[in-house]
């Protein structure tokens, strides 16, 4: 229960506003498609990345926006704002703390001219709005019009904004964005407001945001804002699945339309080249390619990520007007499979040496950032790692498109990160996870890069009702994609873990000689040897270690190691490693690294300015632990590949 909610009028109000977004409640199948947006003889794009007007709601209710309408005009009308960058968080751009730490609404605005070729009635195009990603509830309005509201902070969203902008083209068309960072009971990840009412202790009003993470909440409008255009007409959705045999490829595609009831569907297969290998008529079918390139992932094939492309064009007519659309979607042809002890890649055993990220960064908070993304892919592609985890949430799709692109493999996880409380297993949480595994599986499920779904990270599976809950979201998670393996990363006892049964790899964190027994090295082989014996003689189902790791203050250094030193992170890695290298010759099919690079958290006792688990430093330098790793990765590169040691030093 939380502090104060039995409190006086006021602090019932500002509860029942916070979490007024919170009720909205997830329960339709989705309605569409939701293809990343791409310009082509057909489509453009106008991105509205930049500085936006941006208002905070310190409000004690936080409901002074909608009291007052502030989307209704411009944002400034309505009271001082101040320059936001979009995409970023907004909570390290100022130097005030109140907005650092805010919870509650905050308002964005931006006005944009629509080019008139779009917006004349006889245009025969339509004008979307997307958002990448807007942390955690958001609304959405254009002229004072709402436009859309969306639930959960790391998946697009998009509104049909045609009629709008059409509507009155001699004006900039405002663009209002309402986003609310709150965590209840029932969000992903969930978490809790807690009211503190003593007010001997705290200022009248004072509440706090709990959670079950320790990444910081960071909040915003994280990934490009756009509008672009379709004609009226138009490709909504495209899905490919690819299998092979011998040196035959296969792809089977299927394309659905909107707009018109008599559509007339052609694809073409391309190769890297832009030669046509293959084509295709109807929204369905399946398209064969002798020869095939396969998509390998990296250090596994001298040409890792051989990405073909299908462009698929659509014609339609309606009443008198003919509509063409193009739009060209990448292929990866690959299998993957898992048996009892083997993680198989187009039939050969894969072993993911890689690590676990977040999306992260000074100053930008969680807001994507090109060179830090193209940094962090040439400090992997150094590393040797040849995969990674989505952790704790989906990743932005520009990153996805570049670990297609090298062969990066990737575990692609939802928000379901730190369902710990009995009251985020009910229905109402079940609903919405299970809408968000599948607006994921519809946004990344071409994407040959991602090998696996995670549906939740060290949730607490012990738990009466995680059995049916974790059944649930599972078995939909492999309704919507039957292709690819399912899994959620467990830190619970083997014998009591009700999830575990439902997944095809079991994904293991543990912190032996960190959170358990802390300083004592010397257990970590006993005790690392004992988890996997006791998960594989329960469950025969291959085993990735999913995390493991150790705090590193960059520069501390003893000997003998002591916690936080340098020296500790290197022998807490080796002695892992140890154990890796026997049970990776049985049932072990990877080990993912805590943390690849230091990121912000919460403010706590155990926590220096973040988490510094990383191998590199927030601002990507390299601690001891990344050596040490890299070393193993070409290592076990070589071993797998034989790749010539020239090789080692891209
Ligand atoms: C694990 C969590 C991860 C944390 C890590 C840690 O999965 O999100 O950051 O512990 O405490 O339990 O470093």
């Amino acid at each position: 229960m939380y502090v104060g909610m039995q409190g006086d009028r006021k602090m019932g109000r500002a509860r029942k506003i916070i979490f007024f977004s919170l009720l909205w409640s997830s329960c339709l199948a989705l309605e569409g498609g939701m293809l990343t947006p791409k310009e082509s003889r057909s489509r453009e794009i106008k991105e509205l990345n930049g500085v936006w007007k941006f208002r905070a709601d310190f409000s004690k209710n936080r409901n002074t926006g909608f009291e007052q309408r502030w989307f209704t005009k411009s944002l400034s009308e309505s009271g001082p704002v101040i320059d936001m960058p979009v995409p970023a968080s907004f909570n390290d751009i100022t130097q005030d703390p109140r907005l650092r730490d805010f919870i509650g609404w905050v308002w964005y605005e931006k006005e944009v001219w629509v080019p008139q070729r779009w917006t004349a009635v006889d245009s025969g195009q339509r004008v979307v709005l997307r958002v990448g990603s807007a942390h955690y509830n958001s609304i959405a309005w254009v002229n004072g019009a709402q436009v859309t509201q969306h639930e959960g902070g790391h998946l697009p969203f998009e509104a049909d904004i045609t009629r709008l902008v059409h509507s009155n083209p001699s004006q900039p068309c405002r663009i209002t964005i309402a986003v609310n960072n709150t965590l209840s009971l029932h969000t992903l990840p969930p978490g809790s407001i807690q009211y503190m009412s003593d007010e001997t202790k705290y200022p009248a009003g004072y509440f706090v945001q709990n959670t079950n993470f320790d990444f910081f909440n960071y909040a915003g409008l994280h990934r490009p804002v756009l509008l672009y255009t379709t004609p009226k007409a138009y490709i909504d959705d495209i899905t490919v699945t690819t299998d092979f045999a011998d040196s035959t490829g296969v792809v089977n595609y299927v394309v659905s339309i909107k707009g018109s009831s008599n559509p007339s569907v052609t694809v073409a297969l391309s190769d890297k080249e832009g030669s046509v290998v293959a084509t295709a008529s109807g929204p369905a079918g399946m398209l064969k390619v002798v020869d095939v390139n396969l998509w390998w992932p990296y250090l596994m094939h001298e040409n890792p990520g051989y990405l073909y492309s299908l462009e698929v064009h659509m014609t339609a007519k309606s009443g008198s007007s003919q509509y063409e659309d193009y739009y060209t979607v990448p292929v990866g042809i690959r299998t993957v499979r898992v048996t009892s002890h083997q993680f198989l890649i187009n039939s050969k055993p894969f072993y993911f040496h890689g690590v676990n990220k977040h999306e992260d960064s000074d100053i930008r908070g969680k807001g994507l950032d090109w060179p830090l993304i193209v940094k962090d892919f040439n400090l992997l592609q150094w590393l040797g790692a040849n995969s990674f985890r989505t952790s704790h949430y989906p990743y932005a799709e520009e990153i996805l498109d570049m670990c297609d692109r090298l062969g990066i493999v990737v575990i692609d996880e939802c928000p379901g990160v730190g369902i710990k409380d009995i009251r985020s297993f009910g229905n109402e949480s079940l609903a919405h996870h299970l809408i968000v595994m599948e607006e994921l599986v519809r946004r990344d499920k071409n994407r040959p890069s991602v090998v696996m779904w995670s549906v939740a990270n060290e949730p607490n599976a012990e738990l009466a009702p995680a059995d049916y809950y974790f059944k649930s979201v599972i078995t939909r998670t492999k309704s919507l994609d039957p292709t690819r393996p399912v899994t959620f990363v467990s830190n619970s006892n083997f014998n009591r873990d009700k999830g575990a049964p439902y997944v095809d790899v079991i994904c293991v964190n543990s912190y032996f000689s960190w959170y358990h027994d802390p300083g004592h090295l010397e257990v970590i082989q006993i005790q690392l040897n004992t988890q996997f014996e006791d998960w594989y003689k329960k469950y025969q189902k291959p085993i990735i270690q999913s995390e493991y790791g150790a705090d590193v203050v960059p520069g501390l250094h003893s000997d003998p190691p002591m916690m936080f030193t340098e020296e500790y992170q290197k022998i807490v890695l080796q002695e892992y490693h140890a154990v890796f290298d026997r049970k990776r010759k049985e049932y072990v099919v990877g080990e993912l690294i805590w943390n690849f690079a230091d990121f912000m958290t919460a403010q706590s006792t155990t926590r220096v300015v973040g988490n510094k688990k990383g191998i590199f430093s927030r601002q990507r330098q390299p601690k001891t632990g990344a050596f040490i790793l890299r070393d193993r990765y070409w290592k076990l590169a070589n071993e797998t590949r034989r790749l010539p040691l020239a090789a080692r030093y891209p």
